[in-house]
């Protein structure tokens, strides 16, 4: 049995992370580009720490990344020849509107990625379209703050429409938002919210359930504007997923994780079922967050329920009731207590591969629609060896041992998964720590923390393993 047939195999990328050419192309400045590395990355990527320019004290690794703008061809022939029959990467929102408020768009940026498309379609490879990887541009920041604003729709949907008319004969799959749910763990990086002055603990949760509300309207619209413009289009919506697991089978324990849970699925829940969740209505009403809305909201979100579910796996959780006094656990900014019974990456991650297939038994079960994992792998410290090459045996094994039981899940429990793109398929630069070290490819790219390096691409071992995983349609690991 297996994996179905037409199950799509590839990797992931965002256009911050591995485009550069920030100041190329007509392009504007964006929330993603201002995020420097370093000590106050973290301020900043929290809206605790207010920065709208580059400045000299400060290095940003967006600007250059991996420099895909200049090697896109180049890495598209190497994902061709691992075999790739999906690639998804995202759209850098000011390359096509540079302030973000523009009337018309700007040509280049939209001739650039058409140019990849064309690319991606010479060698049979699906693009799976983010529309926003955390992109907000500053012009749209300035202007109305971001995402607290309703008027950020507006813009959104702009984008949208250029997107979906202009790549109509390239592009069927999209992603409105990645990771929607980020928006609650680094609000500056998922929406372009800066907090003010004044701004309380309160009123911090307040801007963010309401700035994700104008989000779950946007992606609702986009959703029913792109099945307009083109009924062939199918759009999913894109959560930082994992399951909550209890610390111990104290009640306490399981009720604290059952909210977790509830918490992350709340984005999802909306966009996939059409409505805002009861225990969501009930607690932010009471805690007096409860978002603005419009008389229209409601009908807009029950007309245009996404038509898959995408997510990012990198562990699962583990969580305890609050007065725990368990260690706390690294893991793609979520809050966690340490699991005993998992070892970690090197950058303190959980790794837990029946996570996996936990996890989409509980979303499968949850919402009954087709998924797609569009993110998954492990970020580690690769040393090319004196010939120069990388022997990422711990890759492979993280991968394998994930594809497993994402296979499992499949063929053993009836989960329907349309694909999957493991996360950072060339070298990029990290989200969370901005960091060029955490590399997750099976491409290596000649490029380093302190910004020297060739940009030379090179195929790491486990290159050769993932074209064998495709080839054997995920039968050889
Ligand atoms: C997700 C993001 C990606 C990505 C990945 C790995 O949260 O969608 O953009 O980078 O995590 O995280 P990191 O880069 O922090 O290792």
């Amino acid at each position: 049995m297996g994996f179905p047939n037409g199950f799509m195999w590839g990797g992931a990328t965002a256009a911050n992370q591995c485009e550069g050419g920030i100041f190329e192309g007509g392009r504007g400045l964006a929330n993603v580009d201002v995020c420097p590395a370093g000590a106050d990355r973290s301020a900043v990527i929290t809206g605790h720490k207010k920065m709208l320019a580059m400045d000299d004290a400060h290095t940003y690794p967006a600007a250059e990344a991996v420099d895909q703008y200049h090697h896109f061809r180049e890495d598209l022939r190497l994902f061709a020849e691992m075999g790739f029959q999906v690639y998804r990467l995202s759209i850098a929102w000011t390359r096509i509107f540079p302030n973000g408020d523009e009337e018309q768009p700007n040509e280049e940026g939209l001739r650039f990625y058409e140019q990849m498309f064309q690319e991606c379609k010479k060698y049979g490879i699906r693009p799976l379209v983010t529309i926003c990887h955390f992109d907000c541009p500053i012009g749209l920041i300035q202007k109305c703050g971001g995402w607290r604003s309703r008027e950020m729709i507006g813009y959104y949907l702009r984008l949208c429409k250029v997107l979906f008319e202009r790549y109509r004969e390239y592009v069927t799959h999209w992603l409105t938002f990645n990771e929607i749910n980020m928006i609650l763990h680094a609000p500056f990086l998922g929406a372009g919210i800066v907090f003010e002055e004044g701004e309380d603990e309160k009123e911090e949760e307040r801007v963010k359930y309401q700035a994700a509300h104008h989000e779950l309207i946007a992606s609702a619209l986009a959703v029913k504007m792109a099945h307009e413009i083109n009924p062939a289009n199918q759009v999913g919506c894109m959560f930082a997923a994992g399951s909550a697991y209890p610390y111990s089978c104290r009640p306490q324990d399981v009720w604290e994780a059952l909210k977790t849970g509830q918490e992350n699925y709340f984005f999802v829940d909306v966009q996939a079922r059409g409505a805002y969740p009861s225990y969501a209505v009930r607690r932010l009403k009471a805690k007096g967050i409860y978002p603005h809305m419009e008389p229209e909201d409601a009908q807009i979100l029950r007309q245009s329920p996404v038509d898959f579910i995408a997510f990012s796996y990198y562990n699962s959780r583990c969580i305890a009731a609050p007065g725990s006094t368990q260690e706390e656990a690294e893991g793609n900014l979520f809050r966690s207590v340490k699991n005993p019974y998992l070892d970690c990456s090197d950058w303190g991650w959980p790794i837990d591969p029946l996570g996996i297939r936990i996890t989409l038994n509980e979303v499968y079960d949850r919402y009954q629609k087709p998924l797609f994992i569009v993110e998954n792998g492990l970020g580690a410290r690769d040393q090319p060896d004196a010939q120069g090459q990388i022997e990422d045996d711990y890759r492979i094994a993280y991968l394998r041992e994930h594809i497993r039981a994402m296979k499992a899940a499949v063929e053993e429990d009836g989960v329907d998964l349309m694909g999957y793109t493991a996360w950072g398929c060339v070298d990029l630069v990290s989200a969370s720590t901005g960091e060029m070290k955490k590399r997750y490819g099976f491409i290596y790219v000649d490029k380093h923390d302190d910004g020297s390096g060739t940009l030379a691409r090179s195929r790491k071992k486990s290159f050769g393993w993932y074209q064998k995983v495709i080839a054997s349609n995920g039968e050889v690991l």
